[in-house]
């Protein structure tokens, strides 16, 4: 029994061009995402008790759990929102109640963005910088692997509205070594009223 799906890309393979490669984008969902849906699924088969249960409830008590659980279904989460929190000729910048938290909680939008791409920098190996709301404001943190702020384990916990993978299939075709013109350039892509909609739902 199969419980977890693989949502096909909400745009083409090649609508985040030239920001984002094609070829990178067709193995990352079709191959990457697609195994961890995949290995999630028989992590869950050969643990009957965690069968029925969403992503969110096994995070809480992830660290009780089997690291294929913890894997293959933060991989399932995160590349998720990743899809979903991108999109063709977006980038720009958050406005209204999303702008003024980012605002209030790092000064401006410029410092909010040297926070988190100095997250994404330095995260060491491979892993994930986020944006989330924690206690009510907003924060920037990263995690290892598939980790996220969901996660028992997180040092920040907290819901994740924005997610950017580092890990190297993310970018090593177009980008090889160059992780900081990665991330410059993904900003290009955001869809900030995906993450203002997740914003608002965090309420
Ligand atoms: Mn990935």
């Amino acid at each position: 029994m199969s419980k977890f799906e693989l949502a096909p890309l909400p745009y083409a393979h090649n609508a985040l061009e030239p920001y984002v490669d094609s070829q990178t984008m067709e193995i990352h969902h079709g191959k990457h995402h697609a195994a961890y849906v995949a290995n999630l699924n028989k992590a869950i088969e050969s643990n009957a008790e965690l069968e029925g249960k969403s992503l969110e409830e096994l995070f809480k008590n992830i660290s009780k759990l089997p690291a294929a659980v913890k894997n293959n279904g933060g991989g399932h989460y995160n590349h998720t929102l990743f899809w979903n929190i991108m999109g063709p000729k977006k980038g720009g910048k958050p406005s209204g109640a999303l702008a003024d938290a980012i605002n209030s909680a790092f000064g401006s939008f410029e410092k909010f963005q040297e926070t988190f791409n100095n997250a994404a920098a330095t995260r060491f190996g491979s892993g994930w910088a986020w944006l989330s709301i924690s206690e009510g404001r907003l924060v920037v943190s990263s995690t290892p692997n598939q980790d996220n702020p969901l996660m028992d384990v997180a040092e920040i916990k907290g819901f994740p509205i924005l997610g950017l993978d580092v890990w190297e299939h993310a970018y090593y075709l177009k980008y090889q070594n160059r992780r900081p013109e990665y991330i410059t350039n993904w900003w290009n892509v955001i869809d900030w009223d995906a993450v203002a909609k997740r914003f608002s739902e965090s309420k």
